[in-house]
């Protein structure tokens, strides 16, 4: 894996879409201590300054060189006189001081635990805690009582992560399997399995693994895998979706569902291009199981979904915010005009780019 910028790209552009992030940098402590800030930020449900953390995180992402000074570190895009302090105690004392306090702090250890889980968003853990719960045991014991999920929901910031209770006892119930990160080699073999089975189904379908695994990450959370069928219209990919899902669970390699596609209201007027299958899957005689996420798309979007799900979320956040300052709309979707709603079709994953307006950045050089 790369640690530094691959072409002449400004580090110091001002969207992560326009720059290059490694997936380790050259100033990785510093990066790692200032998280710890931004996901206390976001336990506390204050996204604004999770936002402006997670921003100041991706500009050192992709400073190419060591930070020797608050005040080099200060000229980058997002780092305010607070992030500039808090570098500055990091350089003079080889730590952040707020990060130590939180690390030590038992509330947030708990919180920090509990959103390990699949499911559990800051809302979420901050009502278990609430609630007097202080280990995942507790928050188990919490939901087998029927009085306590009768009215609680889940909250992740993200649309598709907004899962009901009984996923998140699902995901407590198999958390030791699903805490497990996924080196790449079994990612790889549990994605030709699953490929095995859908050409059974159709053949002639393609896909890409996403996700971190795309990224270069060496080991993943879960398994992001985008499919499509030259052929497929939005009826058929929607079918493809239920049919593999169907194979895969009458097989026992998939053991949890959560299908979302049709249980949301479509955002996008071209939702239903896309199908979504959020899984447990577990390969008979490995005794584990791993969260396998699949997407299928119509080719006509194929490969603004796998952009989409290549990641990483900063990245993603900013593409959005690149297309809309040239007038146009980008998610998994698809690419449209935002003045009369026309579609533009990407034909290859450089061609998304080059719609948006972008020099092409190497997935893993998208680990903003
Ligand atoms: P994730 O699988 O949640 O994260 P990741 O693959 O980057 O890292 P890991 O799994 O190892 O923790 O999401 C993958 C990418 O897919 C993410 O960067 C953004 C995108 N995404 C969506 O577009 N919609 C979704 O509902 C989710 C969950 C992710
Ligand atoms: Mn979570
Ligand atoms: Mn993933
Ligand atoms: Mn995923």
């Amino acid at each position: 894996v790369a640690t530094s910028a691959q072409t002449d790209l400004n580090p110091n552009a001002k969207l992560a879409c326009q720059r290059e992030s490694p997936l380790v940098c050259p100033n990785q402590e510093l990066v790692e201590r200032i998280d710890i800030i931004r996901r206390a930020r976001e336990l506390d449900m204050n996204w604004q300054s999770a936002l402006s953390y997670a921003r100041a995180i991706a500009s050192i992402k992709a400073y190419p060189k060591k930070i020797k000074s608050a005040k080099e570190a200060g000229k980058l895009w997002y780092i305010g006189n607070k992030a500039e302090h808090k570098i500055g105690e990091y350089l003079k004392y080889g730590q952040i001081i707020e990060t130590k306090t939180l690390l030590e702090d038992e509330k947030y250890k708990v919180l920090r635990e509990f959103t390990s889980i699949y499911g559990i968003g800051p809302m979420t853990a901050q009502t278990l805690y609430a609630y007097g719960c202080r280990t995942l045991e507790d928050a188990k014991k919490f939901y087998d009582n029927p009085e306590n999920t009768a009215q609680q929901s889940s909250d992740d910031e993200d649309e598709n992560k907004r899962l009901p209770e009984r996923w998140i006892e699902v995901s407590l119930a198999l958390k030791d399997d699903l805490g497990i990160k996924i080196p790449r080699k079994e990612v790889e073999q549990i994605a030709g399995t699953v490929m095995k089975e859908l050409e059974a189904i159709q053949p002639g379908c393609s896909h890409t693994i996403a996700g971190g695994y795309r990224r270069g990450k060496p080991e993943s959370n879960d398994i992001d895998i985008v499919v499509t069928h030259p052929k497929a219209d939005r009826k058929r990919i929607q079918e493809l979706c239920q049919e593999l899902t169907d194979v895969l669970s009458k097989k026992g390699l998939v053991t949890h569902l959560m299908t979302l596609t049709g249980q949301n209201t479509p955002k996008s007027l071209h939702a239903d291009v896309i199908a979504k299958a959020l899984t447990v899957f577990s390969l008979p005689g490995s005794n584990r199981s791993c969260r396998l996420d699949l997407v299928f798309a119509v080719p006509e979007v194929y490969w603004t979904a796998v952009v989409g799900w290549t990641g990483s979320t900063m990245f993603q956040r900013d593409l959005r915010l690149h297309a809309k300052s040239k007038g146009l709309k980008f998610d998994s979707s698809g690419i449209t005009r935002r003045n009369n709603q026309s579609v533009i079709v990407a034909h290859s994953e450089k061609d998304v780019f080059e719609i948006l307006g972008l020099p092409y950045i190497h997935p893993t050089m998208r680990n903003a």
